[in-house]
């Protein structure tokens, strides 16, 4: 038992447990959240007049602080307890106070009680776990260590090496043979003929390039190093060469992370890459904003960007350019017949920006062409996959002329298709969120069947379940995404266990101390966000459009509202009309705030403003609430509402034009994965204030390089803003130092720069691990098939038949 109910149970405070107890026994509620469960307890605290230490130093206070969640019985309650990051007990207290631990598998019974679906007559329900299969792999002690799994895995490995030195290196001698470019091998050739005589030949070329002068080109002495056994991707001099030799030489006589890393890092594996981002509408204008289309677009698009100039720099380095050889990205997509304007329906398109880097769309199978000839709903999108996947790799292949050396998938649907693509090719799979829809909607599992209709999650959440197992490294924005914060749950956390009734039960649904976890969070476009102290490369005529879009243009197809002073101070949030994006949140905010209309304007760029613009019930929602706030508080004339979707050139301007003015952003979102935006505006230099709920908690540092918020307060929101705002017009000074601290902090730590030579030294890294244990790997895969055949595409096929009624 825990010792804090321990502590509880031993001193008055039990009496108060009890009484707790009884309390939320009387609402209607069986199902409390933390929130609730906050709320109830400091209703209590008042009710009965507690001293101020009692709510929360208590060991009740305490107790109650860590409780997640609990759910009433007859006679009992059930109450999970996260005193840690990433672990958490279940107990069951009865009426009297006796307290005993509970089993995953009950726990999820009783949860299925609570939505009467708990069927024990009828037998038990499937259960899914995959703790078995992490019993291969090394796991991550110390929670605050997750999500660093790359630095673990070097440690792990490199101490494989010092151990069992002689199994390793013929690992080490086989994994060098394999690589090979079109046809042509790389690094070691068959002269040198088993680990032994690597360690030997090593030292001869180490002495052979050691008499050359340190910056001959490799080209000059290619065929001497290929008589000794070694071929191009050491180096593009002869000190080069040496180098990546001499760490070589170290990690074979005394290996250890710091050298295993700078080796694997070195070597050139890495060549064509694909990366899948299936749904929505992907392309590189005329597409924001579009339903299911977003941040991950900008993201993946970026991404390809610096993977190419990445690996073009790390390819001349190892020598490699001379030879011919070049990085090829492809963006996996859907071919959208109808493509309403936007070049969805086009085959090929050429990243913009890259040499070699594509955008491949593929269409669905035609099934009902209803249905098929025209953008489908990212909840829809299930029956279509593993064709998909299927017409996906032959085509690859013939636009590679080979196979890509690692698939990376985007989103559920995306990550998905690159487990059947990397299963079916042998390559390194890597995953990527972007957002979970599982914790986004409350109860979504539990609640699945109601659900199911609309948003398919039994579908969605095994999907999840088969890719992030199965994936080879996950790449997440945040340390939160995976195993949230002290108060709450992550995002991949909520896969660990959770019942899906009358499917099945996950008892272990993912190892979160796996060092398969990788917080990699992106950077931004740094051509097109820039701060906007940087005058010259800034377009006058664009900035004057944009002052003019944002602040006094008269179109009412564009623009809502012509303010009074167009002068004031602006407040500025640029987001789609979605529910979770809260911008009305926000406007309320100013509309509740007298004072911060005084000294402010506000704008907002949000993509549409008229009912007939739109069909998507949330949005049209959100439209009409917006208006109706602007009415009830009579923001006429301090508000601006842009309905207009941005360019990515526009989008950059923007923000700089806002600096200009002394401006600030704000992100109002009710959750955010991880939001690019934010990192726009700060490196543009506008003081931020955004969320405490998600991503922009890491992003931020609260008053030092922007401010938390939190949306839901709006009131306490507007004296923050309201705060900031007088301090700064007390003291210039005081907006600059924010702006330039913000600027500071996307330069050293959010950087695509950073993000792909990350991304690239994982892929290597696990690629040389997926290579050592692919026998160990082998029954997890089969058992992700077996998911795959006997759950998802049996339901799979239900949601096509529904579809060929449309
Ligand atoms: N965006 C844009 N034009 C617009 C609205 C948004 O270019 O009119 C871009 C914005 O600059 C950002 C992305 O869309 O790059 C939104 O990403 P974010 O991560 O903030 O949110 P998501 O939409 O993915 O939830
Ligand atoms: C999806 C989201 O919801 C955003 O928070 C992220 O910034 C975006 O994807 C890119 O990862």
């Amino acid at each position: 038992m825990s010792d804090l109910i321990k502590s509880v149970l031993k001193c008055d405070e039990k009496i108060d447990l009890r009484q707790f107890i009884s309390e939320l026994r009387g609402s209607d509620q069986r199902y409390f959240l933390r929130n609730d469960i906050v709320r109830a307890f400091a209703d209590y605290c008042s009710q009965h007049e507690k001293a101020g230490y009692f709510y929360k130093s208590s060991y009740l206070g305490k107790l109650i602080d860590y409780t997640q969640e609990i759910i009433l019985e007859d006679e009992s309650i059930c109450a999970i307890v996260r005193s840690k990051i990433a672990s958490q007990q279940v107990f069951r207290i009865w009426d009297d106070l006796t307290v005993e631990p509970m089993s995953i598998q009950d726990l999820l019974d009783v949860r299925d009680r609570i939505v009467n679906r708990y069927r024990p007559t009828e037998g038990d329900v499937l259960e899914l776990d995959f703790a078995p299969f992490y019993d291969y792999s090394p796991t991550i002690r110390d929670p605050k260590n997750i999500g660093k799994g790359v630095q673990f895995l070097n440690r792990y490995l490199s101490s494989k090496l010092f151990q069992d030195g002689r199994k390793w290196l013929e690992l080490l001698y086989e994994f060098l043979n394999l690589h090979q470019y079109n046809g042509q091998q790389l690094l070691i050739n068959h002269r040198i003929k088993n680990r032994r005589e690597l360690s030997d030949k090593i030292k001869d070329a180490i002495a052979f390039v050691g008499d050359l002068p340190e910056d001959k080109p490799y080209v000059d002495f290619r065929f001497q190093l290929q008589d000794l056994g070694f071929e191009p991707g050491w180096g593009n001099t002869a000190g080069r060469v040496g180098e990546t030799l001499e760490i070589l030489d170290e990690l074979i006589d005394s290996p250890d992370d710091a050298v295993l890393e700078s080796f694997v890092s070195r070597i050139p594996m890495i060549f064509r890459v694909v990366l899948v981002s299936v749904h929505g509408w992907f392309g590189q204008e005329g597409v924001l904003g579009r339903p299911d289309t977003g941040g991950q677009v900008v993201y993946v698009l970026d991404q390809a960007r610096s993977l190419e100039k990445q690996l073009e720099e790390e390819f001349k380095l190892a020598g490699l350019d001379v030879l011919g050889v070049y990085p090829k990205t492809i963006v996996l997509s859907r071919l959208i017949p109808n493509a309403e304007g936007t070049r969805c329906n086009q085959r090929l398109e050429k990243i913009r920006g890259t040499e070699n880097g594509w955008i491949l769309r593929i269409p669905f199978r035609e099934f009902n062409p209803n249905m098929t000839q025209n953008w489908i709903s990212r909840f829809e999108i299930w029956p279509y996959l593993e064709t998909y996947a299927l017409d996906a790799e032959k085509e690859l292949l013939a636009e590679f002329e080979g196979k890509p050396d690692l698939v990376v998938g985007n989103y559920s649907d995306g990550n998905l298709v690159a487990f059947l693509l990397a299963r079916r090719l042998k390559v390194t799979q890597c995953n990527i969120a972007h957002a979970l829809e599982k914790s986004k909607y409350l109860f979504s599992n539990l609640y699945w069947q109601d659900l199911e209709n609309q948003y398919h999650f039994s579908l969605q959440f095994t999907a999840d379940l088969i890719a992030m197992n199965a994936a080879n490294f996950v790449i997440s924005s945040t340390y939160q995404e995976i195993v949230g914060t002290p108060d709450s749950v992550g995002q991949y956390e909520s896969y660990d266990c959770f019942t899906m009734p009358d499917l099945y039960h996950v008892v272990k649904g993912i190892e979160l101390f796996s060092p398969k976890f990788n917080v990699v969070p992106p950077g931004v476009n740094e051509a097109v966000y820039f701060p906007y102290t940087r005058t010259d490369d800034r377009i006058l005529s664009d900035r004057e459009r944009l002052e003019e879009l944002l602040f006094t243009l008269e179109d009412p197809t564009q623009v809502f509202g012509k303010l009074e002073d167009p002068s004031k101070r602006p407040i500025f949030s640029m987001a789609r009309l979605d529910r979770i994006k809260n911008l009305t949140g926000l406007a309320e905010c100013f509309g509740q705030s007298e004072a911060l209309q005084e000294h402010c304007n506000l704008i907002l760029v949000a993509g549409k403003l008229r009912a007939e613009e739109s069909t998507d019930s949330e949005e049209l929602s959100e439209m009409q609430k917006l208006y109706n706030i602007i009415e009830h508080y009579d923001l006429y004339g301090k508000i601006r509402w842009l309905g207009v979707r941005l360019p990515k050139s526009d989008s950059g301007e923007i923000y700089r034009v806002i600096a200009d003015r002394h401006g600030v952003f704000v992100q109002p979102a009710l959750f955010e994965a991880f939001g690019l935006t934010i990192l726009e505006a700060m490196i543009s230099g506008l003081p931020t204030f955004a969320t405490q709920f998600g991503g922009p908690l890491e992003i931020i540092q609260d008053k030092k390089n922007g401010f938390y918020i939190n949306p839901t307060n709006v009131e306490e929101t507007a004296e923050k803003i309201l705060d900031f705002v007088s301090k700064c017009d007390q003291s210039p000074h005081y907006w600059e130092e924010i702006s330039q601290r913000a600027i500071e902090r996307v330069y050293s730590t959010y950087t695509w720069k950073i993000h792909t030579s990350r991304l690239l030294s994982l892929s290597k890294i696990y690629g040389f691990w997926n290579y050592t244990s692919k026998e160990n790997r082998e029954d997890l895969l089969r058992y992700l098939e077996a998911l795959f055949y006997l759950i998802f595409k049996p339901r799979a096929q239900a949601l096509l038949d529904a579809h060929w009624q449309r």
